[in-house]
């Protein structure tokens, strides 16, 4: 296994300025012939072999400017890299006919064959699966493009830019021609073949330009499109409102397959998506499901700059595309939904994936310093945290000090692949700042925890804050401070703002902020809109935490400090549970919970937010020995208690929150409403009793859309019986039968559902015959599903562990990529207690043990073992 380190980064001595590609698809094999068009770098020896990526490919035959090479000019000098030695024209065309077969590529990456479509996969590395070539990001090339294939099987030729030619060929077959103006990196090519429906829209650019705009789906899907298309105009009018950017070409493609390994792909013009993250109906998909269907399309067509006008000089600079790309479509998302509740939805996947990743032997700084396998690291750090570390630039240099240093980084770098070096300097360019120290979130990983500690001088009118900051690296060490915003809020004890809301720029490992002519002692309310990915330590009873709760004009702040109350109830009740003593339901926290029930002036997703615990992933990571028992018993027992002291307002909340079956509606209101009922079923369904379980099973047999009947369903999975079998059986019968992604969810609650019988149920899901380990949406539903099932995936016995691990180990043999995605599951076993630890252990071991695993899964299995 072949570990690469950043630091090593060389410019190729040869460089690849043009592609011409000859697709011709067959039934059992794919033909592909190149042409590259190759140039010496200047400075670069004349002698220099020219090496060029390659995996898996049968390769036919390999000429230079129409001169055959013979087989003394190349050789394999590793598994994937083939070498032709110098000397070597200043400049030549290297041409090349390798053949694939897309039926037998199970890894979905490179050209593969999805249901009855052939598509492609190139990021990070799946380019040197379909032909030779530089596969690396800072060799950007123009491409043309020549597809030919059965007119009656493919009808639909597709390819990056536009399309230049088409006609027919002998033998029932046809062709199309495509060009991509734009110098692009290998791994945003894309191509696609097959029988699609389609819907067609167009786009009017600021300046002008009308956009064909067209997305692409099996034929039965094809009704499912219309939200996505909604979306990607929404996305492509804040784009140029929001940064001045305006897309570039004359078509957009969006194209959906079933069998997809990320999300989507941002192929320049030919964005390839995952099923599950573009089709959408009431039927078929929750309000959640519309959300991030939004979000994504928008993401993906943000990369169309942050991207792909201006890539990545090397993998390591991932963040530089993705973290900013993020960042750039919660902003997006917060627009055109509601910031707070979209902020708190992300503040969430930070805490409970983002954090225990920093936490545990996975952990690396957001620009990571070395990988095996690059598809690892298309991580919650470098995604999640990346977008962070982006924001905390907006809010330090403002929202025009942030634009000023966006339209320099393209102004500077357009065309161009760069590093996030790079973009940092252009930020502190544009705005005369310093960001020296910044470079720190660049370099080192783990999660910062920041203490305040407040003192207020009432003869003095003087307040000042003491901030320290201290993180622990993964080897064990103390970082470097950092340089990061927190946003601080200063409340009366009226709940008005005494003083004007600050950004502190805390530097310093310790810091002391004065604030002068403060006329009562404030309540703070501090890192306001989690203003930095950190966690903050500070002294608070519950009494000042209700008071935050009520008052704080901060949204995001509010919800924490209810958070923050029921953490505590739980965390104290496990604890309970550790010791044998009763459990206890915290009075005020029961008060609190009350108030915002009843508070029929609040936003109701918000309301909804602030009723809804804190979930079991958040939970663990401040525990410092994780015990899945008592801390699911704990919360099972908080949820139920509170439950059982408010049943009758939560019931009443529950129907006053009906909307009429007989009309689906989707705008905010009653996106709100759905949210506060089935938060309010999830409580009563805590209670188990017969009339609630009723309850549930009326929504499940009545619900009008997808988020009432998953509601019902996941209350009902969690209640075995009577109910909970018919609700299934119909779920199953009316909606999963005939549809893959809700035949995912119907699996995912069922793995998700903490019962005694979990394990036997995802055995037997497993063996239902409907399921397929060849289709990622499927596994992950069932896996990723399960091994968030805390008490039960984590069952001391280990026979959790062992289910999970064998079905991996069947997996990789398929789909390297998924397969050590689920693998990173068993990565945290250090913060578990003794028996779990050694359970989990012993199955990564396993996995580092068995013969033929793939270099993805190894890679997780030796990093999580180091
Ligand atoms: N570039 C891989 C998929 C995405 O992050 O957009
Ligand atoms: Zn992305």
């Amino acid at each position: 296994l072949k570990e690469k380190f950043r630091r090593d980064y060389t410019p190729t001595n040869y460089f690849v300025e043009q592609v011409n590609l000859l697709f011709q698809v067959f039934e059992d094999c794919t033909k592909v012939s190149s042409s590259l068009k190759v140039k010496r770098r200047d400075g670069a020896p004349e002698n220099a072999p020219f090496q060029l990526d390659g995996e898996g490919l049968t390769l036919q035959s390999l000429s230079i400017d129409g001169e055959t090479l013979p087989p003394s000019r190349y050789s394999w000098v590793e598994e994937d890299l083939l070498e032709i030695s110098g000397p070597l024209p200043s400049s030549f065309v290297l041409q090349s006919l390798v053949t694939t077969k897309p039926e037998e590529n199970t890894q979905l990456s490179g050209l593969y064959k999805s249901s009855s479509i052939y598509c492609t996969q190139c990021e990070a590395e799946g380019f040197r699966r379909i032909t030779l070539m530089q596969d690396r990001p800072d060799i950007m090339a123009t491409y043309e493009v020549r597809i030919e294939a059965d007119k009656e099987s493919c009808p639909v030729l597709l390819s990056n830019g536009n399309m230049t030619e088409n006609g027919d060929l002998e033998n029932g077959r046809h062709f199309a021609t495509y060009n991509d103006p734009f110098p692009k990196p290998s791994y945003l090519f894309a191509m696609v073949a097959g029988d699609l429906g389609f819907i067609r829209d167009t786009f009017v650019t600021r300046s002008e330009k009308v956009v064909a705009l067209n997305m692409y789906s099996e034929h039965n899907n094809v009704k499912k499109l219309y939200h996505a298309m909604d979306s990607l105009k929404k996305a492509m009018r804040w784009d140029e409102e929001t940064f001045g950017l305006e897309y570039d070409l004359d078509i957009f493609n969006v194209v959906a397959v079933n069998d997809f390994n990320m999300g989507a792909m941002e192929n320049k013009s030919l964005n390839i998506f995952n099923t599950s993250c573009v089709l959408a109906s009431p039927e078929t998909a929750t309000d959640a499901d519309y959300e991030r269907i939004q979000g994504i399309i928008a993401h993906e067509y943000f990369h169309n700059w942050t991207g792909n006008r201006v890539t990545c000089r090397d993998w390591f600079q991932l963040t530089l595309k993705e973290g900013l790309t993020v960042f750039r479509d919660q902003q997006f998302s917060m627009d055109m939904t509601s910031a707070a509740v979209k902020r708190i939805e992300d503040v969430n996947v930070v805490r409970s994936m983002q954090f225990p990743e920093d936490n545990g032997p996975m952990a690396h700084p957001i620009r990571p310093e070395s990988y095996i396998a690059m598809d690892n690291f298309y991580t919650v750090t470098v995604y999640r945290k990346g977008a962070e570390v982006i924001r905390m630039y907006h809010t330090l240099l403002g929202k025009e000090g942030f634009r000023k240093g966006m339209d320099l980084y393209f102004q500077r770098h357009d065309g161009s692949a760069v590093t996030c070096d790079d973009f940092r300097r252009a930020m502190a360019d544009a705005n005369g700042v310093d960001l020296t120290q910044f470079e720190r979130w660049y370099l080192q990983a783990g999660t910062p925890v920041v203490r305040c500690e407040a003192k207020y001088d009432v003869e003095a009118k003087r307040l000042s804050l003491l901030l320290k900051q201290s993180c622990r690296t993964p080897q064990g060490g103390d970082a470097l401070p950092f340089h990061m915003p927190i946003r601080v809020g200063f409340l009366a004890q009226d709940g008005s703002e005494l003083l004007p809301e600050r950004v502190l720029e805390l530097k310093e490992a310790s810091q002391e902020f004065v604030i002068e002519n403060v006329n009562s002692k404030p309540v703070l309310s501090l890192l306001r809109g989690f203003s930095a990915p950190i966690k903050l330590e500070y002294e608070r009873d519950d009494e000042e935490l209700a008071f935050l709760m009520a008052h704080d004009k901060d949204s995001f702040n509010r919800w924490e400090a209810g958070q923050l109350m029921f953490s505590r109830t739980i965390h104290a009740n496990a604890k309970a549970m550790q010791a044998g003593q009763a459990m206890q339901l915290n009075a005020k926290l029961v008060d609190a919970v009350r108030r915002t029930l009843l508070d029929t002036s609040l936003d109701k997703s918000l309301q909804a937010y602030a009723l809804t615990l804190p979930n079991l992933q958040n939970l663990a990571e401040s525990m410092e020995i994780v015990d899945p028992d008592a801390l699911v018993d704990a919360y099972k027992f908080t949820k139920k208690e509170i439950a059982r002291s408010l049943r009758d307002h939560l019931l009443k909340t529950y129907e006053a929150n009906l909307l009429p079956e007989d009309s689906f509606r989707n705008d905010a209101e009653a996106i709100g409403m759905r949210r506060l009922k089935n938060v309010c079923l999830g409580y009563l369904a805590a209670l188990g009793d017969k009339e609630v379980l009723d309850v549930c099973l009326k929504q499940a047999l009545t619900a009008n859309c997808m988020t009432d009947l998953v509601a019902a369903a996941s209350c009902l999975a969690a209640n075995p019986g009577e109910q909970s079998d018919k609700a299934l059986e119909h779920f199953y019968q009316q909606h999963a039968k005939d549809d893959n992604l809700v035949f995912c969810k119907w699996i995912a609650i069922q793995a998700a559902a903490c019962t005694d019988q979990a394990l036997e149920i995802v055995d037997k899901l497993f063996k239902h015959p409907s399921f397929t380990i060849k289709n990622p949406n499927i596994c992950r539903s069932l896996f990723i599903s399960f091994a968030g099932n805390m008490k039960h995936f984590h069952r001391a016995d280990g026979s959790g562990h062992r289910w999970l691990t064998d079905r991996i180990l069947e997996l990789d043999k398929l789909n390297p990529q998924t397969a050590a995605k689920i693998l990173t599951k068993l990565a945290g076993y250090k913060r578990f207690d003794a028996p779990r630890q050694a359970s989990m252990k012993a199955q990564l071991e396993r996995v580092r043990n068995t013969e033929g695993v793939s270099k993805d899964t190894m890679e997780i299995a030796i990093r999580a073992l180091a």
